[in-house]
């Protein structure tokens, strides 16, 4: 005991300057290290362009199994709404057909925003997701061969926001 580890100061200290940063990164972490150290996220949040991902509204949309012969379409009950960018969607979805079925609500960048896991005829289900990107959300039924072999797959478009009048 006693004996004291030798050699082993850091030849490094004070010499990491990262190569390759261009100037305006530079500054930028410069500047906001000084104000937000210990907040990556509120950083990350802060500079965001569209505000990140608030709610503007929340509603319902009722689904079923379409009963015309199809049974694997999902239909909406009613109208449908029309889908706008920051809505937040509580999708209820009947099982009114003869199958199982699933419910997985896919975002226009391939995103799983909301899942709900199958169930038998008669029953239903539930998912809530919130639609942050203007696009083309799929409503698909992952169950055996029904996307795959039956193309179980709802479109539906988000338009972005438009200036209330
Ligand atoms: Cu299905």
């Amino acid at each position: 005991m006693g004996e004291q580890a030798k050699g082993e100061t850091d030849p490094h200290l004070g010499n990491s300057v990262t190569p390759g940063s261009d100037l305006m990164d530079v500054s930028l972490i410069r500047r906001t290290l000084a104000v937000v150290a210990i907040a990556p996220l509120a950083l990350l949040s802060a500079c965001g362009d569209d505000a990140g991902p608030e709610v503007e509204r929340s509603y319902d949309v009722e689904l079923r199994i379409d009963d015309s012969g199809d049974d694997y379409k999902f239909v909406a009950v009613g109208e449908v709404p029309d889908f706008t960018v920051g809505d937040e969607v509580t999708f209820i979805v009947e099982n009114t057909g003869t199958l199982n079925h699933d419910f997985q609500v896919q975002a226009p960048d391939g995103d799983v925003v909301g899942l709900a896991p199958a169930v038998a005829p008669g029953d239903s289900m539930e998912v809530t997701a919130f639609l942050g990107q203007v696009g083309i959300y799929r409503l698909n039924c992952l169950v055996d061969d029904h996307l795959t072999q039956h193309d179980m797959q709802t479109l539906i478009e988000v338009a972005p926001l438009t200036v209330e009048s």
